[in-house]
């Protein structure tokens, strides 16, 4: 039988409808190009496309990550206001993201392992324990949310992996189909995104890789079916839409990096007092409270879990 749970981020039908509607007839009157080049993001079948792991879901929830008395921000915000650059680069790229295809979706485990491999998605589902987290997040762009993902600890699926004792560093990338996301025709971006994280930082307990969102599979806008947490860095680090992992002793040149690298580095961790080139760290907009601004913590919040781990590097460019 299937028992509704009302969750404390669902939103009563009617607050949620007009901003859908909002949202469709934005696609039409402003993304104009999208829509043109991409005709079948309009079609209601291909957002009805069934997930095989709903059924996975709502996941457990780990009491231990909780949000500094934050409430956990609307569903119907936070995935009506993205970062995705695959889609366009507006906020709102929900609907254009339809367009993903997430089945079938594989993970290319690849470099230094004692064996490379390619896992489903599916597979790789019933390979992990889900749990469910709630988690900060803080954009580079100085707006924040907060989110109960659902997923497993990154360190697990190092053990799927088991990588030589060498490699130094993760490397991930987003999957690359310009025909399916217009964005990676626009040839001046250095697709695929790439991303990377130092195995110590991959074996933190707060590194986690995400399949699910409030109670549900993950919706494409998210980054389905498989993205990155890192609630300590800015959000640039959390890769979406993972299709490569691979092991390494060369540190990875990340998509942002190489795309502006006096203004997006390797590190990326939150820090209030270090301001980017073009704007102040200092305070954050909490989506989904009519702008309301709040001071950014350093690691935001997260130093008693992290801190440690950048002990003895403070030479290095830690912080943006
Ligand atoms: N593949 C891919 N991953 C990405 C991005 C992107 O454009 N493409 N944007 C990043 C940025 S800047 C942020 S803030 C987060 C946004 O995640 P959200 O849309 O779930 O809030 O995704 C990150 N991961
Ligand atoms: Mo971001």
């Amino acid at each position: 039988m299937h028992i509704h749970r009302k969750r404390p981020w669902d939103l009563p039908e009617h607050a949620a409808t007009p901003e859908h509607v909002f949202l469709n007839r934005r696609n039409f009157l402003v993304s104009g190009a999208a829509a043109l080049t991409a005709p079948s993001i309009l079609s209601p079948a291909l957002a009805q496309e069934a997930d095989p792991s709903t059924g996975l879901y709502p996941a457990k929830q780990n009491g231990r990550y909780q949000l500094d008395g934050r409430d956990i921000t609307p569903e119907a915000v936070n995935a009506n206001y993205n970062n995705f650059y695959e889609f366009g680069s507006s906020k709102r790229i929900a609907s254009a993201a339809q367009a993903l295809k997430i089945r079938p979706w594989t993970i290319r485990i690849d470099g230094m392992v004692d064996k490379e491999q390619t896992i489903g998605i599916d597979d790789l589902l019933k390979k992990v324990e889900l749990e469910e987290r709630l988690y900060r997040h803080r954009c580079v762009e100085a707006w924040s949310m907060t989110v109960p993902w659902s997923g497993f600890p990154l360190k697990a699926l190092v053990a799927i992996a088991n990588p030589a004792a060498s490699a130094k560093y993760i490397r991930f990338e987003t999957f690359m189909d310009p025909k399916m996301a217009p964005g990676q025709r626009q040839t001046w971006y250095p697709w695929p995104y790439t991303e990377g994280v130092t195995m110590a930082e991959a074996a933190n307990e707060l590194a986690f890789l995400v399949t699910g969102a409030y109670g549900k599979p993950l919706a494409k806008s998210f980054g389905a079916p498989i993205r990155l947490a890192l609630p300590w860095k800015y959000g640039f680090k959390h890769i979406k839409s993972i299709s490569r992992v691979t092991f390494t002793d060369q540190r990875p040149k990340t998509f942002w990096e190489q795309l502006q690298s006096a203004e997006y580095g390797f590190w990326a961790n939150v820090n209030p007092q270090v301001a980017h080139p073009r704007w102040s760290q200092a305070d954050e907009e909490v989506l989904g409270t009519n702008g309301k601004r709040i001071p950014t913590v350093i690691f935001n919040g997260y130093g008693e879990y992290v801190a440690d781990l950048y002990k003895g590097m403070e030479k290095e460019r830690l912080w943006a």
